[in-house]
């Protein structure tokens, strides 16, 4: 007997090939709606740190597409946690194990419904993390979604994490994008 999650959830990848779109580069490759077939595909997949510059992954509710333009997302923003190159091998494969976790665990209570997925990039300067939320409007929302995330990775309080709109995004150079909120 499989142990069901609350939500079905889908994982996407994204490789940069520049011949191509970036709708064209962002390629869904599998859902699951069970703890033991998460672990599965988890298991079986690369782990964040070893993927080629460039790339993504990301895992967004089943019906959410990894991208502003989604019905979902449109409204909304994502909260940032950006990391330096030397801290690559210590701390992105297990703040994305537990960005993971906190998502198909529904980990943020009454505010769950907020969350639309997480990405992780790979970049030449700093790899990145977010958590996409629905509504970024819903200041108490997404500064809840905020805090349960920064508990969760055990980011110091003295290390700040900024959300900014997608609409601010889509509008500036994303790491140019104003923060809405600051935690
Ligand atoms: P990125 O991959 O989020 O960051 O965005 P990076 O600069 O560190 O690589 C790179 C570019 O991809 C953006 O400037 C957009 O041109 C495109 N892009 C990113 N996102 C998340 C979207 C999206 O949701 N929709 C569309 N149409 N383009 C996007």
């Amino acid at each position: 007997q499989k142990h069901p999650l609350h939500n079905r959830w889908t994982l996407w990848f994204f490789k940069n090939d520049r011949q191509k779109s970036w709708n064209e580069n962002q390629k869904e490759v599998t859902s699951f709606s069970f703890v033991e077939d998460f672990w599965a595909l988890f298991n079986h997949i690369q782990p964040a740190s070893k993927l080629p510059v460039g790339c993504d992954y990301s895992l967004f509710k089943h019906g959410i597409n990894p991208m502003w333009e989604d019905p979902g997302n449109v409204n909304g923003g994502r909260w940032l946690i950006t990391l330096d190159k030397n801290k690559r091998n210590h701390s992105m494969d297990s703040f994305w194990i537990e960005t993971l976790l906190l998502l198909i665990g529904e980990g943020f209570d009454e505010d769950s419904d907020e969350v639309c997925g997480a990405i992780v990039q790979i970049r030449a300067k700093q790899d990145k993390l977010s958590v996409w939320t629905r509504t970024a409007d819903k200041r108490d929302s997404c500064v809840n979604i905020g805090q349960r995330l920064k508990e969760a990775l055990k980011i110091p309080d003295n290390i700040q994490i900024a959300y900014q709109t997608h609409t601010d995004q889509e509008q500036k150079s994303s790491s140019m994008a104003k923060s809405t909120y600051v935690l």
